[in-house]
């Protein structure tokens, strides 16, 4: 093996460096990579450690905690907190802003600590997810209104795999790098450099078990997909689907694919399933940086204007031209039913 390797520091500092910067950013950074090598140690140790099962509470959005979703929300908010780099917090497990008393950070982090908690018990690959923005200057952090920037204004997000091995995927607004955690030296290697999503496709991810309150452009795009080479689409397709967005935008950025979690009729009061602020918008600046797009069905994400802090949002994403054809589908469906 060539010892010839860049870590994750060499990367930041090498980044730091080339933009001139004084170190506050790599700081940043540094502080998401420490914490969630401590939750890849949690996770691991699962049964052994008691890491397993409910807390016995439910979270912000009336949903059962996870031990584990607990404990890792515990460490985000205690391991960034400690460089005084963010001035607030705002986490899927907490109802309300976190301040950093005393921090003179201009940044804020908004996380979900502990994505596709189902699959802690059963040891399939969960992950955590976080978007990070600009305090603006004169602002007073403690007004949670100060979070509710679109995600264009994101100046950094990644997420956190911890599968068969734990990676951390990284952009800053200049592509998508993946750093791979080497265990014995407990130091992320830069791994998988520059990732791009292929344009097409012929993968998807979608909970089939909701198809019955798909919208009519979902379903045709699902229905042409199954029909394969002999449907207009003149191709086989596969599907894949594990609970966890962690996993499938890791899987479309290694081989392209489109992930869905639409709005249907069972969600749509609620605006769709997944989160804007710390699962939609960090995930579309990432695949957007790796050439792909995402989309709510209709609209960009990261061109919404979020209204809450818990907003939900439809999330269709992945393989540029698949998503452009879904796109049209919406558009297409909007236009029949006199929408537009
Ligand atoms: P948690 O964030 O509560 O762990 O949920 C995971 C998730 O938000 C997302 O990562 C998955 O794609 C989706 O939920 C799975 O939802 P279903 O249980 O409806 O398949």
């Amino acid at each position: 093996m060539s010892y010839k390797r860049i870590t994750l520091s060499q990367f930041l500092m090498d980044g730091q460096h080339r933009r001139g910067g004084s170190g506050r950013f790599t700081s940043l950074l540094t502080d998401i990579r420490t914490t969630c090598k401590m939750i890849s140690h949690e996770v691991n140790r699962g049964a052994m450690a008691g890491n397993l099962g409910l807390a016995g509470t439910e979270n912000v959005q009336g949903e059962d905690q996870k031990k584990l979703d607990v404990l890792a929300n515990e460490i985000f908010l205690h391991m960034t907190a400690q460089s005084g780099n963010y001035a607030a917090m705002a986490s899927e497990e907490l109802e309300d802003v976190h301040i950093v008393h005393g921090a003179s950070g201009r940044y804020l982090l908004l996380f979900d600590p502990l994505d596709g908690s189902s699959n802690i018990d059963i040891n399939i690959a969960v992950g955590s997810i976080f978007s990070i923005l600009h305090l603006p200057d004169g602002v007073d952090c403690s007004d949670r209104s100060v979070f509710l920037q679109p995600g264009v204004k994101q100046v950094a997000a990644g997420y956190a795999i911890y599968g068969s091995s734990t990676m951390l995927v990284l952009t800053t607004g200049e592509g998508v790098n993946g750093f791979t955690l080497d265990q014995n030296i407990g130091v992320f290697v830069l791994t998988h450099p520059n990732m791009r999503i292929s344009e097409d496709a012929s993968e998807f991810a979608i909970n089939a078990s909701r198809s019955r309150f798909w919208e009519p452009p979902v379903k045709r795009y699902i229905d042409e997909a199954l029909a394969g080479t002999e449907g207009p689409r003149a191709k086989d397709f596969n599907m894949r689907w594990v609970a966890a967005m962690v996993a499938e935008v890791h899987r479309i950025l290694c081989r392209g694919g489109v992930f869905m979690y639409p709005v249907d009729v069972r969600n749509a009061k609620q605006g769709g399933k997944l989160r804007l602020m710390y699962e939609a918008n960090p995930m579309a600046f990432i695949v957007e940086q790796a050439g792909g797009m995402a989309i709510t069905g209709r609209d960009r994400i990261m061109d919404l204007q979020p209204q809450g802090l818990h907003q939900r949002v439809g999330v269709v994403l992945g393989s540029k031209n698949e998503v452009e054809r879904i796109q049209r589908y919406h558009r297409e469906y909007d236009a029949s039913a006199g929408k537009n």
